[in-house]
């Protein structure tokens, strides 16, 4: 019967003259054309639109903000990757203080292209390079300052970071993109005018020389102290005048047209609140930025809360862009090597980021010898496999589409087909519309992803799917933004028929993708968990076998199988792993401290909070010096008892991670007593770089272990507000 109808519409295309523009064929006879359009439409073959008549309604119209061409094809790259990569690299540093000589930047083999193959194999499709980071080396020979790569040993000073990376994306065919900190703890203009100019001078030196870039990478973090040329101390700017971004990024638009710009608050894209990698659901692409006092929003001056969703019909297209690290820190360093986030955590990431709307911005930072560390790329090349495999049947391909309403040129089955110019659209006037799918055969799934034609603006509000079980539909998933995209995973469904209602839309809904896909399914991992006593817990799904090491190396199937939790008094490495016969999920490692069940606080604020909390090895239970009071501001100090004399290899701050960073620790001292009398000087002092954005265990180590019954930890300045918190403290002995 198709191909009946088929032969019929070719004839009256052929009729009008072969000429396949609109204008001629509105020479066709048209309600023949329309009626066989609809006919073919019906057995589920779709013509495409721009054969269609359109002589039902005026063209569609958009609704509320649109992308621009550049972020349009910003959002069909849906990942791309980060690569953090500085002196950093080579002092364990998160953030390099400025004082750092170039002399320690020397990878001993960098290879840009073995970098940009391994993460284009996995599916990314561009990588931004930090040019600068916060400690103002230049990874390129800029003519702006004598900190960088030129005053090197790398290949004689002769070397160009920035280049060669632009070069092996341009090779491989993926794009390319640059973040340069404004914050710059070397330069010694740093917080005059003066820096301002060196500053675009540097931008235009990147964004003249190194091809077509896809993003520019604004960082919203401005410390306050750094080396500043010698002067050591804290220079404090406004952020929302300091920089006059206006300026700036109206360069950016004129060198490089294409380019999105990233700042917390946009223009381009906007940080979605966190550097976990994870986007807030809804997670609308227009953002409405509300500063305090109203007035035009600027990085750093903007509400931080509503980043993770946006705004919902917002005023302008600031869709967000969800940077997260494989790794705890930014940079590379060799004890976060066992940490690299596992192929399934990538896939959770994936759909939280890219699945909610957002781009995934992956950081894969390169390790000393200027490679990809082996970890890290034996878990992309998984994470990638299984992508591909998610993607290798589309379920709803072949389905008959239906559609309560539809515009004539947008038939309901434009939803299968590639891309975002051909969708359906219900008829004008309509806010809601249903699409009822029936498949070429029965079958089993339980992801569906949709998309909104985009460059007619976010419309949709509210949607939810039925699946036909037992001759009814019954609800499956629901949501509220699609916007670029949306994937939702529901549970596994064998059906033959779905049916997506919108429920609510600002203007005629329109989906230009409907598409099932099954999540590949990944054996579990064991999870950890530790009490005060030491006693460590695995646990893993049903019918799954544990086995596990407690001396760093890797477990295999002559491991230990675990039966009963482990009791380690003195901390230590656990590493563990699922078996299912032969078949192994990936391995976790822990490094657990020792116990504190015979820890005493001797000393510490308590007007506010038991500081027992601090050392009762629940994370969740918080010491702090907010009081009803009033706040009691830093620095604040802990004395603790650990009931023994150890050799204290290192000690860890846990900041808390409820949601808000108010009272996290930013810079610290630690003092270590055989006696709790007799403490002479701190045995480290410093800041933990970046940990309002990146809220992770922070372990602070010492340069040779040191014997000792008492510590005291004093907070010396803390985040936003003033007091302190510590959710945790922690020992780890020399083993
Ligand atoms: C933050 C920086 O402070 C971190 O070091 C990192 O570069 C991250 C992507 O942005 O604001």
């Amino acid at each position: 019967m198709a191909s009946y109808l088929f032969v019929c519409l070719r004839e009256e295309i052929l009729k009008g003259s072969l000429e396949r523009r609109r204008t001629r064929l509105a020479m066709i006879t048209m309600s023949k054309l329309f009626l066989y359009s609809r006919l073919m439409a019906a057995f589920g073959v779709c013509l495409p639109s721009t054969l269609l008549p359109a002589f039902a309604d005026e063209a569609p119209q958009p609704y509320g903000a649109v992308p621009t061409p550049a972020q349009l094809a910003w959002h069909d790259m849906e990942m791309y990757a980060f690569a953090h990569f500085s002196t950093n690299t080579f002092t364990g540093k998160e953030w390099g203080y400025g004082d750092e000589s170039p002399t320690i930047f020397n990878p001993t083999n960098f290879d840009a292209d073995q970098i940009v193959n391994v993460l284009a194999d996995a599916g990314f499709k561009g990588l931004i390079v930090t040019a600068k980071h916060h400690d103002g080396f230049c990874l390129w020979p800029t003519k702006t300052t004598r900190h960088s790569v030129a005053s090197s040993p790398w290949k004689n000073g002769k070397g160009d970071v920035v280049g060669e990376f632009a070069k092996a994306c341009q090779k491989r065919g993926i794009k390319f993109g640059v973040y340069l900190s404004p914050w710059d703890r070397n330069h010694p203009a740093y917080g005059t005018p003066k820096y301002i100019s060196v500053y675009r001078a540097q931008l235009r030196e990147l964004l003249e020389n190194y091809g077509d870039l896809f993003e520019v990478w604004f960082d919203g973090a401005n410390g306050g102290d750094g080396f500043y040329g010698g002067k050591r101390e804290r220079r404090s700017i406004d952020r929302s005048t300091y920089y006059d971004w206006p300026i700036t990024w109206k360069m950016v638009g004129e060198l490089q047209p294409h380019a999105v710009i990233f700042s917390d608050v946009g223009p381009g894209c906007r940080w979605v609140g966190n550097e976990r990698g994870v986007a807030g659901y809804p997670c609308w692409a227009t953002y409405s930025p509300r500063t305090s006092d109203g007035s035009s929003p600027a990085p750093g001056h903007c509400d931080i809360g509503i980043l993770p969703s946006g705004t919902n019909d917002g005023k302008f297209w600031i869709p967000a862009e969800a940077d997260v690290s494989i790794r705890p820190g930014w940079f590379w360093r060799a004890s976060e090597n066992t940490y690299v986030r596992t192929p399934d955590n990538l896939m959770d990431l994936y759909f939280c980021s890219v699945g909610r709307g957002a781009c995934l911005n992956l950081n894969v930072p390169p390790d000393q010898r200027g490679l990809i560390h082996e970890n890290d790329v034996a878990s992309l090349k998984v994470f990638g496999k299984l992508l591909r495999q998610m993607y290798s049947k589309n379920y709803a391909s072949g389905a008959r589409v239906h559609a309560d309403s539809e515009r004539s040129d947008s038939p309901a089955c434009n939803v299968l087909k590639p891309g975002r110019k051909s969708f359906w659209m219900a008829q004008n006037g309509r806010k809601t519309g249903t699409l009822t799918l029936e498949l070429p055969e029965e079958s089993e799934w339980d992801v569906i992803r949709l998309a909104e034609p985009i460059q007619l603006g976010q419309r949709i509000r509210r949607f939810s799917v039925e699946v036909w079980l037992d001759g009814r539909f019954v609800p499956w998933v629901e949501g509220s933004s699609i916007g670029p995209r949306v994937l939702l995973q529901g549970s596994l469904v064998k059906t033959q028929k779905i049916r997506v209602r919108i429920d609510q839309a600002d203007a005629e809904p329109a989906l230009c993708e409907v598409s099932l896909w099954k999540r590949p399914v990944v054996m579990k991992a064991p999870t950890m968990s530790r009490n005060k006593e030491g006693i460590i817990k695995l646990a893993a799904p049903a019918g799954l076998t544990i086995r596990y090491t407690l001396d760093g190396s890797e477990p295999g199937p002559q491991s230990p199988i675990y039966r009963d939790p482990i009791s380690l008094p003195n901390g230590g490495r656990v590493a563990a792993r699922s078996f299912r016969g032969m078949e192994t999920s990936e391995v976790v490692s822990e490094e657990f401290p020792v116990e504190t069940r015979s820890w005493k606080v001797i000393s510490a604020e308590n007007q506010a909070a038991d500081p027992a909390r601090a050392i009762d090895g629940d994370e969740r239970s918080l010491w702090h010096t907010h009081a009803a009071s009033g706040e009691l501001p830093p620095p604040q100090s802990i004395v603790v008892d650990m009931g023994r004399t150890i050799p204290v290899a290192a000690v860890y701050y846990v900041p808390r991670h409820d949601g808000t960073s108010r009272g996290t620790v930013k810079s610290y001292e630690l003092y270590l007593s055989q006696d709790g009398k007799h403490w002479g000087k701190p045995v480290a002092q410093g800041e933990f770089s970046n940990i309002q954005a990146n809220p992770v265990r922070q372990k602070i180590v010492l340069a040779q272990p040191i014997p000792a019954r008492f510590f005291r930890f004093t907070a010396k300045d803390a985040v936003e507000g003033n007091h302190i918190v510590v959710a945790e403290l922690g020992v780890q002995m020399a083993y």
